[in-house]
């Protein structure tokens, strides 16, 4: 029996590999390269230009993360905007609220999606509710081009700023985003990790962009085995709601929604940052 390896560079010194059973498929698309895999310790995944984006086994953790933060914060969120996300994990986390009346997922590269659907179920499978517009396009050039005071919430589910996710780490977009959200909006970014020196220089870029946007800037922690370092973060920016001041905790758990990482004692303590990621953000 041959051993075959996915192995990814976490930095020039730290490699990650996981055993695998299966390479089901390569392909070069025009923005990117995408593999997906069989393994026993995670299941399908898929990575992009070589960095594990999804796989079955730990993408709960991003997925609630990235979603019910907002959604505790602000139930009357209706209109909602997904950047990237083509492996449709964020959507099926905000088609179990009810009250949310729009989804619209703008994705750069239609393949991920399609092959999503094919091969990874457990995050696509609600991309056809029918309050789900899938757009693709660049996510960049969205923003800029839709009205002011659209949406009531923008989850920024992207790849690192490195290939077509750059742009949607820059001044340009979060001041779109901004424009676009409406008055009590709020911008959930997928904000890189502290840990490693070239992930927390663009954790701390990103920060420093968004903080002179927005009157509320927060940045919340989770873990994610499968992530360079396994110390992941998003950016809570907001117009009016603070996440920990205003959240209505209560409400959120009588909405009896099943969860299996976020719950609220998850959401007041991921805002408790360590000390050298507070520095970091502080100088930032
Ligand atoms: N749900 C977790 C999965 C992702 S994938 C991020 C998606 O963003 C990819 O499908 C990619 O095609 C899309 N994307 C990249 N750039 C753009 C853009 N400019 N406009 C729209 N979509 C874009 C996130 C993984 C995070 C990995 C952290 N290391």
């Amino acid at each position: 029996m041959l051993d075959l390896w996915y192995t990814e560079n976490h930095t020039d010194n730290v490699k990650f590999s996981i055993k695998t059973t299966e390479h089901i498929l390569t392909e070069k698309t025009p923005f990117q390269q995408i593999d997906f895999f069989k393994s026993e310790e995670f299941g399908t995944f898929f990575t992009l230009d070589g960095l594990m984006m999804v796989n079955e086994k730990d993408e709960f953790v991003y997925h609630d993360m990235i979603t019910h933060v907002a959604m505790a914060t602000n139930p009357n969120i209706k209109k909602v905007l997904v950047i990237g996300g083509g492996d449709g994990g964020t959507v099926r986390e905000l088609t179990r609220y009810a009250s949310i009346e729009q989804i619209d997922m703008v994705e750069i590269d239609e393949r991920v999606v399609r092959l999503s659907q094919e091969y990874l179920p457990i995050t696509a499978g609600k991309l056809s509710d029918p309050r789900v517009t899938l757009l693709f396009e660049d996510g960049l050039a969205y923003v800029k081009n839709k009205e002011d005071g659209y949406y009531d919430l923008i989850l920024v589910d992207s790849t690192d700023p490195i290939g077509p996710g750059e742009g949607l780490f820059s001044h340009d977009f979060y001041n779109n985003c901004f424009r676009v959200l409406t008055d009590d909006g709020i911008l959930i970014n997928q904000h890189e990790s502290p840990y490693y020196p070239s992930y927390a220089h663009e954790m701390k870029r990103a920060h420093s962009k968004i903080k002179g946007l927005f009157p509320i800037t927060r940045v919340y922690q989770f873990h994610m085995p499968t992530y360079p370092s396994g110390h992941w973060l998003f950016g809570f920016a907001s117009k009016k709601f603070d996440p920990l001041k205003d959240a209505d905790l209560d409400a959120w758990n009588k909405l009896g929604l099943k969860t299996k990482y976020y719950n609220t004692d998850i959401h007041t303590g991921a805002f408790a940052l360590p000390t050298f990621v507070k520095e970091m953000l502080d100088d930032a």
